[in-house]
């Protein structure tokens, strides 16, 4: 397939940086300069630390980003009009009502259904101060973000080309913006499912080091996505080290190094949080969990049946054995011990891809279910409601896949949220169980294998996962699509996944940017742009692209959308 890229329309004369684009947008045509003494001043009584950090890292983007605008010459025809353009001295923070102030980080780990990241930004285009207010300190970071994408470089001159601007209220459409650059889950398949070895797919699977995740979570708050879906260990290793469990990692990650210490969580942690960013941890269960053989063989089913691919989508195959009390009370004492440390109000216990050949085969579990005098959906219910109910006491809300609602009858509280991620399609039946959900969809937000129009088939007739989606067809994705009116209040938000098994640090940047900023647009921005007309992937290419620009310039290996000559051929 050839992509078919409308070049003409990356022409657009005042094509704005801005990703995700505000909700409210007024902006002119005229050039405004930054002083060279431009600065930030924070108004605002005993300024958390954080929000300092944040202002000066604003202010080091402003003097770094060397952006060249995106026009003919890059930029160079607009020298005339700089020399007689206005200069603005400076940008004022302030807070509109007289709440405690919070950190950015206290207010980024708040419930995501209720945290405050609306603001409203002027930029006067005759010299008069810049002012960013918002009702917290999440917020103001918010705002901060989009000044810092108005500004393009030509020889050393800072300066934007539509002032004025007037952000009345730029307020995310949906609460939940995620991405997920999974741990470990990435390693299984590569291009099939139903291989009978991925021996040496394995060998290539690496835990991020930190300061990938780090870059990544920079690149997430560049374009506001406020929660980081860390779907930290999988089938194949278990790089967390908890103190209550320190065995799982010893024997469950692939080498010493490639274990995230609690001090690793704990930098993770404060780092996103610092960034406006939620971490939403995932423990998978009961599928998904192999590795935990290594050191608990008492608790998992099936680690020795073949082939593999009957037992599991993906290798090695090993559920826990959800029938036996033991492995209840040891999951629940495994969740508390990982959610405890995390300041979320929530916590994904998985739930995906469950098995039940493995448990039809698993001498044990057929004993446990015939003492306990349960079917195996009777017991699935005990353990959810015992593992939940262990987050529950920790004040925290259960995260699941869909299948746990969707393909199993089990007793769930309705605070649940749910997320979606086999097709688009089945976000409606989720909302018709008055679920919470966010949208997951592999068939428009897997970043790389996923389902799709694209699936082929291999010589043996296995299939072949979608490798790549393109950000047009995730652009496309509508939220409310098949939601009625009176359900809509259900769709808390969506995010773009990658799951890693073809990426390691050497491309991590590369397949996930600028893609992952689709989603980021789609969820803050909602279904329309601020003139009304619906998103469209015409009109985003060149913000999209001046995006991925200033993701360069500031150190993430985002690749290019289109040659060069597209951007900057004359009208
Ligand atoms: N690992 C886990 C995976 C996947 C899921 N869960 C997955 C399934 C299908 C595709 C890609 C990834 N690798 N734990 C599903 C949520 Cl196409």
């Amino acid at each position: 397939m050839r992509w078919r890229i409308p070049v003409s329309l990356a022409l657009v004369p005042h094509a704005l940086a801005l990703w995700p684009i505000p909700r409210t947008l007024k902006a002119g045509t005229g050039f405004l300069v930054l002083s060279p003494q431009f600065s930030i001043n924070v108004n605002v009584a005993d300024p958390p630390q954080d929000l300092l950090d944040a202002v000066s890292e604003t202010e080091g983007f402003l003097k770094t980003d060397k952006l060249q605008r995106l026009v003919l010459g890059r930029g160079s025809s607009d020298a005339g009009a700089l020399t007689t353009a206005a200069v603005l001295p400076s940008l004022t923070l302030t807070l509109q009502n007289t709440l405690p102030v919070l950190p950015i980080s206290a207010e980024a780990v708040k419930d995501v259904a209720n945290r405050s990241e609306g603001y409203t930004l002027s930029i006067p285009g005759d010299g008069k101060a810049a002012v960013l207010s918002a009702n917290s300190t999440l917020g103001l970071f918010r705002g901060l973000t989009t000044f810092s994408q108005f500004w393009y470089d030509l020889n050393g001159v800072t300066y934007t080309n539509v002032a004025p601007v007037s952000i009345v209220k730029d307020i995310p459409a949906y609460v939940w913006r995620s991405f997920t650059p999974t741990e470990e889950g990435w390693c299984s398949q590569s291009y099939s499912r139903t291989v009978d070895s991925c021996l040496t797919l394995l060998a290539i699977c690496k835990s991020f080091p930190v300061a990938d995740v780090k870059r990544t979570l920079d690149a997430m708050s560049w374009v506001k996505i406020n929660m980081f879906h860390w779907h930290i260990v999988d089938s194949q290793s278990f790089p967390l080290s908890l103190p209550e469990f320190p065995e799982l990692a010893q024997k469950g990650a692939y080498s010493s190094s490639e274990v995230y210490s609690p001090a690793d969580v704990q930098e993770i942690v404060s780092y996103a949080a610092a960034h406006g960013i939620d971490v939403l941890m995932e423990i998978d269960s009961p599928g998904h969990t192999a590795i935990i053989a290594e050191s608990h063989p008492e608790y998992i089913a099936c680690s020795q049946a073949s082939p593999w691919s009957t037992f599991a989508n993906e290798p090695p195959a090993g559920q826990l054995r959800l029938a036996s009390p033991a492995t209840v009370n040891f999951t629940a004492a495994l969740f508390t011990a990982a959610a405890r440390v995390l300041p979320s109000k929530y916590f994904s216990t998985g739930g995906d891809e469950l098995n039940t050949q493995c448990y039809a085969q698993d001498a044990q579990t057929q004993a446990d279910l015939k003492k306990a005098g349960k079917n195996l959906e009777q017991a699935l219910n005990t353990f959810t409601q015992a593992t939940h109910g262990a987050l529950a006491n920790l004040g925290k809300t259960a995260v699941v896949w869909e299948e746990m609602v969707l393909e199993h009858n089990l007793t769930l509280s309705n605070n649940t949220v749910v997320m979606v991620w086999i097709s688009s399609e089945n976000a409606a039946a989720v909302a018709a169980k008055n679920f919470r959900l966010v949208h997951a969809p592999s068939d428009y937000f897997y970043l790389d294998c996923g389902a799709g129009e694209w699936i082929g088939k291999d010589p043996e007739g296995n299939s072949w996962c979608d490798p790549f989606k393109t950000w047009q067809k995730s652009y496309t994705f509508n939220p409310l699509a098949n939601i009625s009116a009176a359900q809509a209040h259900l769709v808390l938000g969506g995010q773009q996944l990658l799951w890693t098994e073809q990426s390691d640090p050497q491309n991590l940047d590369s397949i996930a940017w600028p893609r992952a900023a689709t989603s980021a647009e789609i969820f803050w921005t909602g279904a329309t742009r601020p003139d009304g007309a619906p998103l469209e992937g015409t009109e985003a290419l060149p913000r999209l692209h001046e995006l991925r620009y200033r993701m360069v310039q500031r150190g993430v290996r985002a690749i290019p959308l289109q040659p060069q000559w597209c951007v900057l051929r004359p009208g």
